[in-house]
């Protein structure tokens, strides 16, 4: 849930409001039953709301969008298990409304770059099912040639730089990527996807620090899901609200509800705007949540599956889903006929991954810096 900002006073009694930060967070998670279906009753009036200021068509195309990359993952979580995905495979689900609702705010030439949790991204920035699947089964079809899996997507003719596995790593490129479209002159905008673990990353504050001062038109979404593998956000970090960390930086940053896509849309339509026009960077904090485990590989044993149900009461499919047929602008058979158009996706894309060619072996030196061969 997003706030205007009204100045507050810290414990140490200075005014908390940053000076070109236009919205601040209201902390406190409820702590009792009827408190969190009060809050979650504003939050879906909230929802109905935005809707009415969007067309039928954009509403569908995010829910189709969010349901296309639910059903792509359930495939790669089978896939993976049947041995055809080798290597590490960090599943998305759950938090499909973060990376729908902010590239729905963009323009198709502003630049993407994102973690190792990078599969509804890359389907969001318009990669194919059909290379991304090819690309985490390592076929010579996959948009990174089948040299990338599952962890660096790429993809430079849709301004999708990647997917990368290092931990905060696309947080200085992203803002190496703003200095580059800034410094050429053209207006447009880079969004750095990372989770709230990458934020207690010495480059995260680098890169704040240097893109305020010289006002780099980048957007930085924290997408804080609350754990970094097992470890949980209050185990880890002294401050948790991550969306005032910008303050030290003087650097406009909000708050967003992140099981609501439209809410997500919203915020960065402004954080866009800003960048835009003013060549002014943001910091979001999108709280959302991961229904499945860190990786493929995760047992899961540091959260309870009550925890998880929790959550998965505010799936944002289901959230959309429910207040679209309220609205009456999505009917059963509507949403029928769209499950089984992703389901025929899905499977055309896991047939084409499985037909398509093994990388030819020549291709190991191709797009390295070092070649053994000839001794560079
Ligand atoms: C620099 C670095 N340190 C440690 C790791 C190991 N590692 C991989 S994922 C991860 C947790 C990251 O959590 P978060 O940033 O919250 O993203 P999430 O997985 O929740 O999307 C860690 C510590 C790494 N890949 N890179
Ligand atoms: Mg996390």
């Amino acid at each position: 849930m997003t706030k205007q900002a009204t100045p507050t006073k810290s414990t140490s009694g200075a005014d908390e409001m940053s000076a070109t930060g236009v919205i601040e967070k209201e902390a406190a998670e409820p702590d009792n039953a009827s408190q969190v279906h009060e809050d979650q009753e504003t939050r879906k009036a909230e929802q109905a709301n935005r809707i009415e200021q969007l067309d039928s068509e954009t509403l569908l195309k995010l829910l189709n969008q969010m349901i296309l990359i639910r059903r792509l993952e359930e495939k790669c979580a089978e896939s993976y298990s049947l041995g055809k995905i080798g290597g590490f495979c960090h599943l998305y689900i759950g938090q499909e409304a973060v990376a729908v609702g902010a590239l729905s705010a963009l323009r198709p030439d502003d630049y993407v770059l994102t973690s190792y949790r990078d599969h509804g991204h890359a389907v969001a920035k318009g990669i194919s099912p059909d290379e991304i699947m090819a690309e985490l089964y390592g076929k010579a079809s996959g948009c990174s040639a089948g040299k990338g899996g599952s962890m660096h997507l790429f993809d430079a003719d849709v301004n999708f730089l990647g997917g990368h596995a290092i931990v905060g790593g696309q947080i200085p490129l992203a803002t190496g990527v703003a200095f580059a479209t800034k410094y050429k002159g053209t207006d447009q905008v880079t969004l750095s996807f990372f989770g709230e673990a990458a934020v207690n990353q010495g480059v995260f504050h680098e890169s704040l620090n240097m893109a305020q001062l010289w006002k780099l038109p980048c957007i930085y979404i924290c997408e804080n899901n609350q754990y970094g593998m097992g470890t949980s956000l209050q185990r880890a970090m002294s401050l948790q609200d991550v969306s005032k960390k910008a303050w030290a930086y003087e650097m406009a940053s909000e708050f967003v509800d992140g099981m609501d896509v439209l809410a997500v849309r919203e915020a960065v339509a402004r954080a866009v705007e800003r960048a835009r026009r003013d060549c002014l960077p943001s910091l979001l904090e999108v709280r959302t949540y991961r229904f499945m485990g860190h990786s493929m590989s995760d047992p899961g044993n540091y959260r309870t599956r009550t925890e998880i149900e929790k959550h998965q009461e505010r799936d944002p499919i289901k959230l959309f889903t429910a207040s679209l047929k309220e609205k009456d602008i999505l009917t059963d058979d509507r949403l029928a006929a769209m499950e089984k158009e992703v389901r025929e996706q899905v499977e055309h894309a896991a047939r084409f991954a499985d037909e398509s060619p093994e990388p030819d072996p020549k291709e190991l030196y191709t797009h390295v810096y070092a070649n053994p061969l000839n001794g560079q």
